[in-house]
Parts: C-alpha cells; sequence; structure tokens
C-alpha cells in the first residue's frame, strides 16, 4: 500500500510523501499549551478550541492507524517584486491551496480505497486540528526551521502540507531528526517586526502574515507601522533562509501561477477597490480569507506609508 501510496501521490501532483504512526504529541502539546497562556495567538481564538483533537489525531479520528503526509511546492520566482509596496505572498498569487490540495487528497483517497478494499480515511489540509508541520517532520518529510516553518531539502519551505489520516496500520517511515539551520539566524533578524522572538518561536500577534490575514478588527496605530509594504502575508523569513535560495524550484502547478492583476495593480489600483472588484478578482483565492474589509484595512495600512521604526523593514 505504501508504494502504491507514493506513485499515485507522485501522479497527483505531489512531490513528497511519508509515513508516521499517529499518537499523543507530548512535547508539542506543551509547546501550544504555553503559546496560548501567553496570548500569541492574537484573535486566532480557534487555536484553543480541540487541543486535545490537534495534539492527538487519534482524538480527531478515532480509527487512523497511519498519517501519510504530504508536501507540494508552490514556489513561483518572482522575488523580483519583493521589497517594493504592495507585497503579496507567493502562497497566494493562485488559486486557494486549500481546494487543490483537497481534491487531490480525495482522489488519492478514492485511488486507495479502490485497490485495497476496505480501507478509509480523512483528508486534512490547513484547518483541520492536526499539527501538520510536526507530523510532516516525524513522516520524515524536513524539518521545522528557527523561522517554524518545515523546510525540506529539495524545496526548502515553499511546500504547502496536508494529511491523509488512514485506518490502515503501515511501516512508518524514519522521522527528520536532523536540525539543518545550524547557527543560521537569518529568519530572526530578517523579520521586520521581531515576530520571532527567540528562535522556533513566534508571537503572531506581532506576524505580518497573522496582521493581514488572520487579525479582525482594527489595527492599533502601532499594528499598522509593522505591514512593511505587505497587503496580503509576508514571506520575509522565508526569502532570506539560505534553503529556499538554495533550493527553491519553480512550481509545476499551473494553478498556482499569479493572478496578473495582483502582480500589476500599483499602489492606486489597489486603493480604489470595490467590494464588487473584490469579489471578481479574488474568487477561488487564499485571499478571501481577510475578506473586503480586511484587506482594505490592510492597503489603507500601508498606503499610510508607517514603517516598524526600530527594525529592519524587511
Ligand atoms: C496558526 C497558523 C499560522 C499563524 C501562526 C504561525 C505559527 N508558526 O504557528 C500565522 C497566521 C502567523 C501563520 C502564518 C503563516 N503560515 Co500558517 N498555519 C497555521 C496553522 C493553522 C497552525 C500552526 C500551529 O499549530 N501553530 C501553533 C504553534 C505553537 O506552533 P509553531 O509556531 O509551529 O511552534 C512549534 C515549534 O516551533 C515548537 N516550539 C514552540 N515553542 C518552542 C520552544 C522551544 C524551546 C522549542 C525547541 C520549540 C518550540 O513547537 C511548536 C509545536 O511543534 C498551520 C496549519 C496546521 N493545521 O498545522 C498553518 C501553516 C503552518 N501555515 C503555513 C504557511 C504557508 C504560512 C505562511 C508562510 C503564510 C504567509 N506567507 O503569510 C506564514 C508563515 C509565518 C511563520 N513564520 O510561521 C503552512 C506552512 C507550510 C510549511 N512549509 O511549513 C501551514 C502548515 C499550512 C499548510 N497546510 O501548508 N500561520
Ligand atoms: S512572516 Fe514576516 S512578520 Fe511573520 S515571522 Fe516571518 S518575517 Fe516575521
Ligand atoms: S533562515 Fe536560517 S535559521 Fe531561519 S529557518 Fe532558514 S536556515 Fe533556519
Amino acid at each position: 500500500m505504501k508504494k502504491f501510496l507514493r506513485a499515485a501521490a507522485d501522479r497527483l501532483g505531489f512531490q513528497k510523501v511519508g509515513f508516521a504512526a499517529p499518537g499523543l504529541l507530548e512535547r508539542e502539546a506543551d509547546h501550544l499549551k504555553t503559546w496560548l497562556a501567553e496570548g500569541r495567538q492574537g484573535t486566532m481564538d480557534w487555536m484553543a478550541r480541540r487541543q486535545d483533537e490537534r495534539t492527538d489525531p487519534t482524538r480527531y479520528y478515532p480509527t487512523v492507524r497511519t498519517v501519510v503526509s504530504l508536501a507540494m511546492n508552490y514556489y513561483v520566482p518572482l522575488t523580483g517584486l519583493a521589497g517594493k509596496a504592495p507585497r503579496w505572498s507567493n502562497y497566494a498569487w493562485g488559486d486557494d491551496y486549500h481546494r487543490l490540495l483537497k481534491q487531490r487528497m480525495k482522489a488519492l483517497l478514492g485511488e486507495v480505497v479502490e485497490a485495497f478494499p476496505g480501507t478509509d480515511g480523512l483528508a486534512c489540509v490547513d484547518t483541520s486540528p492536526v499539527m501538520e508541520k510536526v507530523w510532516a517532520q516525524r513522516a520524515g518529510l524536513g524539518w521545522q526551521g528557527k523561522h517554524t516553518n518545515l523546510i525540506t531539502r529539495d524545496y526548502g519551505s515553499w511546500v504547502f502540507l496536508g494529511e491523509l489520516l488512514l485506518d490502515a496500520a503501515l511501516e512508518p517511515d524514519p522521522p527528520f531528526e536532523e536540525d539543518l539551520c545550524g547557527s543560521c539566524t537569518a529568519c530572526l533578524e530578517a523579520c521586520p517586526t521581531g515576530a520571532l522572538t527567540e528562535a522556533y518561536r513566534i508571537d503572531a500577534r506581532r506576524c505580518i502574515s497573522y496582521l493581514t490575514i488572520e487579525h479582525r478588527g482594527a489595527f492599533s496605530r502601532e499594528q499598522a507601522g509593522w505591514l512593511s509594504g505587505w497587503i496580503y502575508g509576508c514571506d520575509v523569513c522565508q526569502e532570506v533562509c539560505p534553503w529556499n535560495l538554495k533550493f527553491a524550484q519553480p512550481t509545476t502547478e499551473f494553478a498556482f501561477a499569479p493572478r496578473e492583476f495582483i502582480t500589476a495593480y500599483g499602489m492606486k489600483g489597489w486603493e480604489e477597490l470595490s467590494p464588487e472588484r473584490w469579489d471578481d478578482l479574488l474568487r477561488g483565492s487564499a485571499a478571501r480569507r481577510a475578506g473586503y474589509e480586511g484587506l482594505k484595512r490592510n492597503i489603507q495600512a500601508v498606503s499610510g506609508g508607517r514603517r516598524h521604526p526600530s527594525r529592519n523593514a524587511g
């Protein structure tokens, strides 16, 4: 079944696949608890819910016997755009990855069920209570870098993660035990807001990605000054990572190609965005997550031109 899954995942456009035995994530549950107790999740209240399920897939999907971890490369080499406002993160240039990965994983599950009758499973991408980076590391796909993202040796960190929770017990792959960050601290130094408070620890409340995508409500003056030109997401800590500089490979997934208006719109175009135009332009895009009001708020903060005074502006 592992061989079958590997071949089918490859055919469906996943670059990496690995297998891990489900169970309680003791150490990570402690980290999550501390993170929440410190309020680092900001307004993401959903991160505090279903903690028992998030830290143990057998609580979420009791029949799970194997976590199949999958990664898909989404990198589009357009970093020339970086550095100039308005900035838009690579992961949201094309079609919504949630939908694309879910469809592919459901197809993968369908193939397994057909080939191995009696097997069942569940496809998870991002929104399920599953600690995806942790499972990817356990399944041998890569390691969690100091910027907290999962880095692979062959594609860097520009990969989306998803899991198939399978009810069939398969031999686990060796976990990725090395930490290949070594003495590098490039991401910690480059983060414009100091959101990476220490290696491997993020304070989402200061993270531009959180502020522009997940934060609900208006910005305080201080928050508005932190965006450093980004109106949707932030890639600074990934752009400076030597593993990305050396190993990033262009995606072959057409659906992730940038929508032209995102790369072509200047600040003025964004400032004039109406709700109708927003609805039209961002149909099927992950960037709908912030809502029209959220995106307008981000645009206003960036066009105000304020930058965080005490840090590298990215
Ligand atoms: C919440 C969330 C966010 C939040 C918080 C980010 C975060 N690092 O948690 C915000 C909104 C800021 C965010 C931003 C982004 N996200 Co996000 N996010 C998630 C989500 C839903 C949950 C992550 C989580 O569990 N956080 C809880 C905290 C506690 O975990 P953590 O920071 O990873 O900390 C771990 C370790 O660092 C360590 N740790 C913590 N404290 C300590 C202390 C010590 C001493 C040590 C040694 C270790 C340690 O333990 C923790 C548990 O393993 C996942 C999807 C999922 N279901 O898993 C996507 C996910 C992580 N996001 C993703 C992406 C793409 C992004 C962005 C790149 C998007 C963008 N361009 O704007 C940014 C990256 C920002 C960054 N530097 O992390 C991808 C990452 C893919 C990858 N290759 O890793 C995921 C996996 C979604 C997906 N399906 O692909 N995200
Ligand atoms: S996404 Fe941006 S703000 Fe968030 S930790 Fe990385 S560099 Fe810092
Ligand atoms: S920039 Fe350096 S420290 Fe940060 S994740 Fe990449 S290799 Fe690790």
